[in-house]
């Protein structure tokens, strides 16, 4: 399995601007083809991903010089090793790199790398990427049991204009049906609240993710309303087939030590929004929230924790941790977060992502795998990731190409599980 070619290429991801794709050849002739995401609302703690900065192209945003440090830098010291050692692979890059954040090589062009490796390593064995993840983590005591589709259904915050100061608002469909199945509950519920926008005069135009960005909406507790009612209609079991999650992002909207909520022309300090948010857990079937404070703002997790416990909800951890094994410890240790958002880009390769996990579920976590807001690309790696750790969710918008490519993946692992 050694590798024998890579190759990197600038492709344009879902928001009309560049990403990496890679392509990874081994001398066996087997191949493994990657790309990877970018955030619209990333934390600021995250892996680096690097641009050019060339105002000339895309306005800054190519990665032609990203594609070069892949060729000069990393693939003359990838070439000859072996793809089935993630790690060495992944550790050698890291070491080449360099800095905590990955920003001399870009935490993009690693994890493009990292990932085409894992791909071209499975094709070799004939494996599907989920078995080979497993095999080479060792997570083989990891059953079956699929991850359940988080469909973001109304979208704002930095994803959307004019529209709620939250940025997502989900569908958590969890009935014991199996993921097929709850894709297509969840899709019909997202269906469903289409007709209850329209009905309220509100437009269902889509917005980053491919969920519904209505403009003009008046709260930020409407969101919670109209999907209530669009569960019920539909005649599911809210909280019992379909529950809620809420991802805040509240990173974007805490200025000057206040959380900012324009459309409810509020200003709040963190005890202030966790009362606002407690409302919330006591009217609406909601099982997940997610960022609901700033990502600094560790002595407020502690105390959102404590609330959300006592309503069986699970605090979600995302720009606060970074799938990043530091950040996650220091959560863990302060008893801030009881669950995880994991977003392999943030991480920056394929190893430290699956550490990330195994850590997590160490400490009794769920373990969420995520698309990007910023620009997604038809890469499905994230699911068969979700799939090897035994992730309780992924989340993932519920239209346009990029995202339902995740879905169908969840359904083809399904399909070939049960056969
Ligand atoms: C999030 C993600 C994905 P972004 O915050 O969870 O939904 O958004 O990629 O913009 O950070
Ligand atoms: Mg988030």
């Amino acid at each position: 399995m050694k590798i024998k070619s890579i190759k990197a290429n600038e492709i344009l991801a879902s928001g009309g601007y560049p990403t990496i794709e890679v392509v990874v050849s081994l001398e066996s002739d087997a191949v493994g083809k990657a790309s990877v995401p970018y955030g619209a609302s990333a934390g600021s703690h995250e892996a680096s991903v690097l641009v050019d900065g060339d105002k000339s192209r895309y306005g800054g945003r190519g990665v032609l010089s990203v594609c070069k440090k892949i060729e000069e830098t990393i693939t003359p010291e990838l070439i000859g090793m072996d793809a089935n050692d993630q790690r060495a692979i992944d550790n050698k890059m890291i070491g080449l790199d360099g800095t905590e954040n990955k920003a001399a090589l870009g935490g993009n062009g690693i994890l493009a790398v990292s990932l085409a490796v894992a791909h071209a390593a499975a094709n070799e064995k004939q494996v599907p990427l989920y078995q080979h993840i497993r095999e080479v983590f060792g997570l083989n005591d990891e059953t079956d049991a699929l991850p359940n589709p988080m469909i973001v259904a109304i979208e704002g915050g930095k994803h959307a204009h004019e529209t709620t100061d939250l940025q997502e608002y989900c569908l958590l469909s969890i009935s014991d049906a199996g993921p097929t199945e709850n894709i297509r509950k969840g899709l019909e519920t997202y269906h469903e609240l289409q007709k209850v926008l329209e009905e309220q005069g509100l437009s269902t135009n889509v917005g980053n993710e491919g969920a519904f960005a209505p403009n003009g909406i008046t709260t930020n507790e409407k969101p919670l309303e109209y999907i209530l009612s669009a569960i019920e209609r539909t005649g599911y079991k809210p909280g019992e087939d379909i529950a809620i999650s809420i991802d805040a992002a509240a990173s974007e909207f805490f200025m000057d030590g206040k959380y900012n909520l324009s459309i409810d022309n509020k200003q709040l300090d963190s005890n202030e929004l966790i009362a606002y948010y407690e409302s919330w857990l006591q009217k609406y079937p909601i099982k997940t929230i997610e960022d609901m404070l700033g990502e600094d703002d560790w002595d407020a997790w502690v105390k959102l924790t404590e609330v959300a416990k006592k309503y069986n909800v699970e605090n979600i951890g995302d720009d606060l941790t970074v799938t990043n094994l530091k950040r996650l410890q220091k959560a863990i240790d302060m008893k801030a977060i009881t669950s995880i958002l994991i977003k392999l880009n943030q991480a920056g390769s394929l190893s430290e992502t699956v550490d990330a996990c195994i850590l997590a579920k160490e400490n009794d976590m769920i373990t969420v795998p995520s698309h990007r807001g910023g620009g997604e690309t038809n890469d499905t790696s994230m699911v068969d990731l979700a799939v090897a750790v035994g992730s309780g969710y992924i989340k993932v918008g519920p239209t346009r190409g990029e995202r339902v490519c995740k879905y169908n993946r969840l359904m083809e692992i399904e399909r070939m599980l049960r056969s």
